[in-house]
């Protein structure tokens, strides 16, 4: 359940963040296929509670009324459509899955698909689940249900997050219903989900879920093929749910990474000791887990959130996305934001509820696109940063080739290669970098890829000029807006 499941020479995900599924069909055809990127992480497409209050906010759709394919997003012909059509431009479908809870307690109402729930008698007629299927007091013992302890791995599992009725995936019964779901999505297409609150499911019924699951459609992979699972795991350190308990079932969040990689690009532990970055920083095996600068939760301070790197600061957001797509650890995914209207008091996002960009009917808009290529409407689209496809392309050329070439200043400006493939220098340091540096690169002359494009057999940015020795000159202005050049053998003129 680790192995990506890619289309050929494809190696780094975009979550596209509450996109329509028309949108993200036409996105596959014009910009992901022909950019490089792997697949796309989906929100949730299971029917959800309609929330109020706060007015449709982005976390509705982490309250699950049924498993129809239901949602602001689309339905399940646009679903199926948006899979199809992405397989075509050869980028690969990932389901958020929502099956540790359904919505909160203590309430009732009508989800986006017309479905009735009832958060107080446990009542979910879309599926069907009756209050036989939820944990309860018999294995919770925190008396009002929900979740307190964070030391307490049982409790963890066991109560509600949040006040969300907790599924029992210990039940057969539930266990069907939650594979008819995936089976039903895997006979679509999909090729793996992103597992939410993977962290308050046991590890052993997660394993025994899996292994309900179908094998891949055979239309669009090879057979035999497994799901790639992704667990959300926050696991920081300090508490008893550690993230080897998943290696088992797939690949797990890895958030330290995110929260390290912030302090070094807010220069508060030097660069120079990236240069055993990965396993040597006492993180997960580079198979076991998936990286990412920022999720949906923590660059608006939920889920364990604060501390990471986002749009919102792009100046260190791009370089510390350059020296993960660079970097051989992990497998990449990129966010995809929309923008909201921050309103921080005492350290608090007042908004951090909003939901996206939405007509006056709350349908979600429409993506649009500026002729620059970036996006419009209050659409982010981080995964269009010149910045940002062109190390997704640098990833995909150099993928398989050792980090060689080390080099950095003892401070903030560092430099390596990717076999004899690619060569990145990042200067953090504030002060100009004028240096001569061993590439590795047959000679050349390279476009430098975050300055500009390889466009027709030209650079539209800087070009590095490569020796027959593999050295070149580096110049890098400490007040550059961009204070990194990337070089490899795909835009080589
Ligand atoms: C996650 N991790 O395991 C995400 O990191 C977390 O952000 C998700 O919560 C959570 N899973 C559940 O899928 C998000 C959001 C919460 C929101 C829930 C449910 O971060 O704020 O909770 O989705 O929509 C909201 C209210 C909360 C309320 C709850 C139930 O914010 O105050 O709890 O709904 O009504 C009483
Ligand atoms: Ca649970």
């Amino acid at each position: 359940y680790s192995n990506p499941t890619c289309a050929e020479g494809r190696h780094t995900i975009t979550h596209l963040f509450e996109w329509k599924w028309s949108d993200i069909a036409q996105e596959c055809e014009r910009f992901l296929g022909p950019y490089g990127y792997c697949g796309v992480q989906v929100s949730p497409p299971s029917e959800n509670r309609v929330v109020t209050s706060p007015y449709r906010p982005w976390f509705e759709r982490y309250q699950p009324v049924s498993y129809k394919l239901e949602t602001r997003s689309g339905n399940e012909q646009q679903f199926r459509d948006m899979v199809e059509r992405c397989h075509k431009a050869h980028v690969r479908i990932f389901v958020d899955l929502v099956i540790n809870h359904m919505t909160g307690s203590g309430d009732s109402g009508t989800g986006t698909g017309g479905t009735h729930w009832d958060g107080n008698s446990l009542s979910y007629p879309g599926v069907p689940y009756s209050n036989l299927d939820f944990n309860d007091g018999s294995n919770c013992h925190t008396g009002d249900l929900n979740i307190h302890n964070y030391n307490n791995a049982e409790e963890v599992r066991n109560c509600r997050l949040l006040s969300m009725v907790d599924l029992n995936l210990g039940k057969d019964y539930v266990r069907g219903k939650i594979a008819d779901y995936m089976n039903h999505l895997i006979d679509i297409g999909v090729a793996g989900f992103r597992i939410d609150a993977a962290k308050h499911m046991w590890p052993g019924d997660l394993t025994a879920l899996l292994g309900r699951v179908h094998n891949l459609n055979t239309n669009y992979f090879p057979s035999g093929t497994k799901p790639l699972v992704i667990q959300e795991v926050i696991d920081m350190g300090g508490e008893p749910i550690k993230m080897s308990e998943y290696f088992q079932s797939g690949r797990v969040t890895n958030f330290i990474y995110g929260i390290k990689l912030a302090q070094v690009f807010r220069k508060q532990n030097q660069a120079k000791f990236l240069r055993t970055w990965g396993e040597g920083w006492g993180m997960p095996n580079s198979n076991d887990i998936i990286v990412f600068i920022d999720n949906h939760d923590n660059q608006r301070g939920h889920g364990g959130g604060g501390g990471v790197l986002t749009h919102f600061e792009p100046k260190p957001y791009k370089m510390a996305t350059e020296f993960m797509l660079a970097h051989p650890y992990g497998w990449t995914r990129v966010m995809s934001s929309y923008n909201w209207d921050r309103n921080i008091q005492d350290g608090e996002d007042r908004n951090n509820w909003m939901g996206p960009p939405h007509n006056e009917d709350m349908s979600t808009k429409d993506v649009t696109i500026n002729s620059d290529m970036t996006c419009g409407g209050g659409w982010v689209c981080e995964h269009r940063w010149r910045q940002i496809y062109n190390m997704v392309a640098f990833r995909n050329v150099v993928h398989g080739t050792p980090l060689t070439h080390w080099w950095d200043n003892g401070n903030y400006q560092i430099a390596f290669a990717r076999g004899n493939k690619g060569f990145i220098v990042i200067n953090a340091e504030g002060s100009d970098l004028n240096s001569n540096l061993q590439t590795g690169l047959p000679q050349g002359t390279y476009c430098d890829v975050i300055s500009g494009n390889y466009d027709n057999g030209q650079c539209t940015g800087a070009s590095i000029h490569v020796g027959g020795d593999g050295q070149a000159h580096f110049q890098i202005s400490g007040g550059s807006e961009d204070p990194v050049i990337a070089i490899h053998i795909g835009a080589k003129v």
